[in-house]
């Protein structure tokens, strides 16, 4: 069965960001790995949530069609994915016809049961956030995000009785410690559902025009986040799959949207009769001078196709995951990782691909045959740095599970430290001054091996990268597949490129 994993759908109220490109590389990382490790496929989703009242403001502020203005918006994000190497199975809009549709008969089923009544709620709105805010999650009477004032906002609305499902959130919680991670996040919302009743989440607005009519009730137009959180769903029908298939479904979403991944979204699925997802994997801010990356603050604005064609794709995202864990913020420090690219991707990798290839060539025409080295009588040395690699391979394996990436990349550099370490200990450069012929077959043959192995484990985090030293080792990279042991195969090159060239440092 197929596994699918989600990143947000995001708003089209501006030009995509660092931070949205930071979620789209995981997922990114997670489907590559899939492929690699399962014999199954995984399909990626992503989308825009086109609509509300942000998205109108922002074309009022524009002065342009809204049309026009949501169709810019959403092909810039149609065409960031692929420019940052991640391939998007299902890209879903908010504005499409089969959404709509389905919106409106998921509204109709609740209202039919009696989790959704037509009411009237008074509440601390934050325009920015398209929502209520409780006095307790206000800082110094602002919205928690935004820092801005909330307004008094009373309006009839339609209510949905979150309280209802409370009890089967809790059990749900309690039976799924591991639902979310990082896992504290499932304990603090398991704490949050026992603190006591939940109030009716108000699920419709009065004077917002653009969005989804309630049916038969045209003055109201349908809460912006019930439509978004079932976008996941139009986007599992769109490739004609079932509900069910959100039992192998991860959301991967910043931690600015957890309440209304953890909360409404399931409470909302247990009220429709659906299964409940797979996962949710929480992500950190990344910040810039400590300000977080927001459409909202446009001084933070990198735009993730500007820094990767400077550091490329591989770089960029191999940086992020290197530089914190996903759970953490972090300040995006270009300088920073561009020395992380030059030392890890350049130097640790590259160079040492190089290097060595070079001398296969050079030495023994393109070719090491491996029944000329017995394997028994390898050096301890070359055993130590197999086994080292080994190691480090097994390790991988479980950050990439356990979504550690930025453990997956620490294990992968210090395999290569051994590796350069046994390379320029066993200097077979000097095979004409004194290194015997047979004792330089030994390290490059051991050297293209071990690249082979960590290319291949490497490939989820830096596929174009890997792809090309992995062609220049005569591997068919579209068959490519996990690989624990280091198994000394024969090696046959033709060329020794530099795969990644040094990047210069901000001024
Ligand atoms: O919230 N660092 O859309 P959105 C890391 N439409 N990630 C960041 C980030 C940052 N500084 N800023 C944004 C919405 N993100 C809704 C989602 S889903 C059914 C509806 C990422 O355009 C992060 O994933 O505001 C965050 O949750 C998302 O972008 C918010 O994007």
């Amino acid at each position: 069965m197929t596994n699918i994993v989600t990143t947000p759908i995001f708003y089209v109220n501006g030009a995509p960001h660092l931070g949205h490109a930071y979620s789209g590389y995981l997922a990114g990382v997670y489907k590559r790995f899939h492929a690699l490790v399962y014999d199954e496929s995984c399909l990626l989703i992503s989308g825009t949530d086109e609509h509300g009242q942000k998205i109108l403001e922002s074309v009022v502020r524009s002065k342009t069609d809204i049309n026009q203005f949501i169709k810019d918006k959403v092909q810039a994000f149609k065409t960031l994915w692929p420019e940052l190497g991640v391939q998007t199975d299902i890209f879903v809009r908010t504005t499409e016809e089969q959404h709509h549709d389905l919106i409106q008969s998921v509204w109709n089923k609740l209202v039919e049961k009696g989790d959704i009544y037509l009411g009237y709620y008074q509440g601390l709105y934050c325009l920015g956030c398209e929502q209520y805010y409780t006095n307790y999650e206000l800082q110094d009477n602002c919205c928690p995000i935004h820092k801005t004032p909330v307004e008094i906002k009373s309006e009839e609305t339609y209510l949905f009785r979150l309280d209802t499902y409370r009890k089967q959130l809790i059990a749900f919680y309690q039976h799924s410690p591991d639902f979310i991670t990082p896992s504290h996040y499932s304990q603090a919302i398991l704490d949050y559902l026992k603190q006591g009743p939940l109030e009716d989440l108000s699920v419709s607005r009065v004077n917002v025009s653009w969005g989804i009519k309630v049916p038969d009730h045209q003055e109201h137009t349908i809460y912006v986040w019930i439509d978004a959180l079932f976008s996941y769903l139009t986007a599992l029908k769109k490739a004609g799959y079932d509900p069910s298939v959100l039992t192998k479904t991860t959301h991967i979403i910043g931690k600015d949207i957890l309440k209304f991944h953890a909360i409404y979204w399931p409470a909302l699925l247990l009220a429709a009769n659906l299964p409940l997802p797979k996962k949710l994997l929480v992500h950190g801010w990344w910040t810039i001078n400590g300000q977080k990356i927001s459409k909202s603050n446009p001084e933070t604005l990198i735009s993730p196709n500007d820094l990767s064609d400077k550091l490329t794709s591989d770089g960029l995202r191999y940086a992020l995951f290197r530089q914190k864990k996903i759970a953490r913020d972090g300040n995006i420090i270009i300088n920073e990782l561009i020395e992380v690219i030059n030392a890890d991707l350049v130097n640790n990798f590259a160079n040492l691909v190089k290097r060595n290839h070079t001398i296969i060539l050079k030495c023994f025409l393109g070719s090491i045959d491996s029944k000329f080295i017995d394997q028994s009588t390898l050096s301890n040395l070359s055993k130590l740095t197999i086994k080292h690699c080994e190691q480090a391979v097994k390790e991988i394996f479980y950050f990439y599970k356990t979504f550690n990436f930025y453990q997956a990349t620490l294990s992968w550099k210090e395999a290569l430290d051994h590796c350069n370490g046994y390379f320029h200990q066993r200097t077979p450069w000097k095979i004409n001054k004194g290194k015997s012929n047979i004792s330089v077959q030994e390290t490059c043959l051991v050297i293209s091996n071990l690249v082979r192995l960590l290319a291949i484990v490497a490939y989820p985090l830096i596929p174009s990268l890997t792809s090309q030293v992995l062609q220049e080792l005569g591997e068919d990279i579209t068959t490519l597949q996990w690989q624990s042991a280091c198994d000394l195969r024969s090696i046959t090159i033709k060329e020794a490129h530099s795969h990644f060239k040094r990047l210069a440092k901000e001024q």
